[in-house]
């Protein structure tokens, strides 16, 4: 039985050549790159099965999207012509973000992914590997932002939740803004998100510890900022301890929302973390027996990414 991977190369139609920061402009980091060096490496390593995605239709990502903020992307985008950037200043979160003509197909085909390994999952597949790009996890209900425009792993989780019960774990560096807003004021998902202090590293509104949800979704949202620096040693009680929240919430379903950007040498990141480590967390989550959605998300050292993925993906293998 071989890992479903669910793969495009629709991600490449979006591909801006610079983000603003800081009044400076550089190299955009989310690059075509990241996903076609793990795509690369697993199809050389004969690591699954690749399948393209499905399509779904727009009004799902309106349901957890504004339609204001999904039209204004899908309008705007569509419009420029070819060669043309947009850095807009509605509907977005930070200053970075471009916008290419590319980009709206691309953001929609991100979605048709997870979805489509949302499907296999609740078909009966323990494991998919939705290797989705631009990510999502800071795209909240009206806005874009670090990197990320519509939110894969939290429409999959949605759609999973109307079948059983969703807690998603989210092991990106940085915290998922969007996630935790979606399912703020929700009991039926579970947010677990293990990242840097935002105080430090972006988001920085969110992701504190004392977030822990409102009304009927009190105590469904947890957070465990940590340091700059951590390391493997510090990371694994920690994730043990959100692996605990996770299990006591007793889903159904886990969705992981996976980012490679906790990684020693991630050019935007801050952690510690090593290669082989991957393993030992897929490990870690396999042993709770759980079906699983990996979503991918952030990760930026591309030279690596195709390792992490694979150790990552072998930690949580039930053939292996
Ligand atoms: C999905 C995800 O991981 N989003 C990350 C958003 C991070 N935002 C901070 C970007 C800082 C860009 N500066 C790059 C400096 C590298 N020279
Ligand atoms: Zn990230």
């Amino acid at each position: 039985m071989k890992l479903p991977i669910i793969y495009s190369d629709k991600h490449k139609l979006h591909a801006p050549p610079l983000e603003i920061y800081d009044d400076l402009k550089e190299e955009y980091s989310e690059k075509p790159e990241r996903i076609e060096a793990i795509h690369k490496k697993l199809t050389e390593e004969h690591f699954g099965e690749f399948i393209s995605p499905l399509e779904f239709p727009e009004e799902v990502i309106k349901s957890m999207h504004h339609r204001a903020y999904v039209d204004f992307l899908s309008t705007r985008s569509r419009n420029l012509k070819e060669g043309e950037v947009l850095y807009p200043s509605y509907f977005i979160t930070d200053t970075y973000i471009a916008v290419t003509p590319g980009t709206y197909t691309a953001a929609v085909e991100s979605v048709n992914i997870a979805l489509t390994g949302a499907q296999k999952v609740l078909n009966g597949e323990k494991l998919v590997y939705s290797l989705c790009r631009p990510p999502g996890h800071h795209a909240e209900e009206r806005s874009m932002g670090g990197y990320c425009f519509f939110n894969n792993a939290s429409i999959a989780a949605d759609m999973m939740s109307k079948k059983g019960r969703v807690a998603i774990l989210d092991i990106d560096f940085h915290h998922g803004n969007g996630t935790q807003n979606m399912f703020y004021e929700r009991s039926d998902v579970l947010y677990v998100s293990i990242h840097a202090d935002p105080a430090l590293k972006y988001p920085y509104k969110t992701g504190y510890l004392d977030e822990v949800g409102k009304g009927i979704g009190l105590g469904f949202n947890k957070n465990y900022p940590l340091p700059l620096e951590t390391g493997d040693a510090e990371y694994l009680p920690v994730l043990r301890r959100a692996l605990q929240e996770v299990q006591s919430f007793n889903p159904d379903y886990i969705v992981l929302s996976a980012g490679f950007d906790t990684y020693e040498k991630d050019p935007i990141g801050g952690f510690k973390l090593t290669v082989p480590f991957y393993e030992a967390i897929g490990q870690e989550i396999k042993a709770l027996n759980i079906s699983t959605l990996v979503v991918q998300e952030g990760g930026y050292a591309v030279d690596a990414l195709g390792d992490m993925a694979r150790n990552l993906l072998k930690g949580l293998s039930f053939t292996s």
